[in-house]
């Protein structure tokens, strides 16, 4: 499949889509929302993808989403679009392969909640992260009010979302926001080691590990013990389990095969 706004590549087990409005700073517009939605699809179907990276191109990831194509919505024009960003940032979050963002600039508003759905994110040391829409008149509207405070507290969330300012990425990272910041110039090598370490990994096990993680925290201690206790049983239905404690056993690099 083609696509206007993002440029969609695949290498061995790793798929990349970078986000490609540069002019825009990569802002999603509607079209945009549009393609990531067909993309993740096509990445969903693909069972040779282990890993999943976004970025974006020239200096953002993304700062958010498109202000031309919302400034005159009606309210329930603002929900539909609303609606339609949750359900493939939504998607996202339910792939059952990792999903890591390059963090390459700007991250603002959607575009810091498109990295927020995200399971890892990685950050440039020139990135800049936020929720400006308090700004524009507006709160978040594609998870920000609801993943920020569950990812960095709710001090913090309540902080950014309010005032409307941007972090640097080492404040991000001192927030518990990103899970690390690098060079510019290192940030393509640290996250391409990062995807190739977690596409080697059992993937049966990585599938059930994301889903128990983003499960559990919807749900009481109780009802997450359960989920737990059901997919740690189940990893002793695959081959991977054998193959894993054998190889460990035998003091030998495990060779794993999703089965
Ligand atoms: N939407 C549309 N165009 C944008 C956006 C955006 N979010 N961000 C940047 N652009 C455009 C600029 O208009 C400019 O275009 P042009 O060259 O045609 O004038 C181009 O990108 C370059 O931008 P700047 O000249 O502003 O670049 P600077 O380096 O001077 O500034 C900033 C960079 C600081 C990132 C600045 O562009 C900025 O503040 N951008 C807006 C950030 C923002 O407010 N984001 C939140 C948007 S609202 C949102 O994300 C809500 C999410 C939920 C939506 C749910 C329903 C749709």
């Amino acid at each position: 499949m083609s696509y206007k706004n993002i440029i969609f590549r695949k290498e061995g087990k790793i798929a990349k889509i970078t986000l490609n409005r540069p002019d825009k700073l990569n802002a999603l517009s509607p079209e945009l929302i549009g393609e990531l939605e067909k993309v993740i699809e096509e990445v969903k179907s693909d069972r040779d993808v282990r890993v999943l990276v976004i970025t974006g191109s020239g200096k953002a990831f993304s700062a958010g989403a498109d202000v031309g194509a919302m400034v005159e919505a009606t309210p329930l024009q603002a929900k539909e679009s609303s609606l339609r960003g949750h359900r493939v940032f939504r998607m996202l979050e339910e792939l059952d392969i990792p999903v890591i963002a390059a963090i390459n600039g700007y991250a603002l508003g959607g575009g810091c909640e498109l990295a927020l759905a995200c399971d890892i994110r990685i950050a440039s040391e020139k990135a800049w992260l936020g929720q400006p829409e308090i700004n524009l008149g507006i709160i978040p509207g594609w998870g920000g009010c609801i993943r920020l405070p569950r990812m960095v507290g709710v001090a913090k969330a309540m902080e950014i979302i309010l005032t409307g300012e941007r972090i640097s990425a080492q404040e991000a990272l001192q927030a518990g926001l990103v899970n690390k910041v690098v060079p510019e110039d290192k940030l393509e090598a640290t996250v391409n080691e990062l995807a190739e370490k977690l596409a080697s990994k059992p993937p049966i096990a990585v599938k059930l590990a994301k889903n128990v993680i983003r499960k559990g925290l919807e749900c009481d201690l109780e009802a997450g013990i359960g989920l737990e206790n059901s997919a740690f049983s189940l990893c002793f239905a695959t081959k991977d389990q054998k193959e894993g404690m054998k190889a460990f056993l035998e003091k030998r690099q495990p060779q794993f095969k999703g089965e």
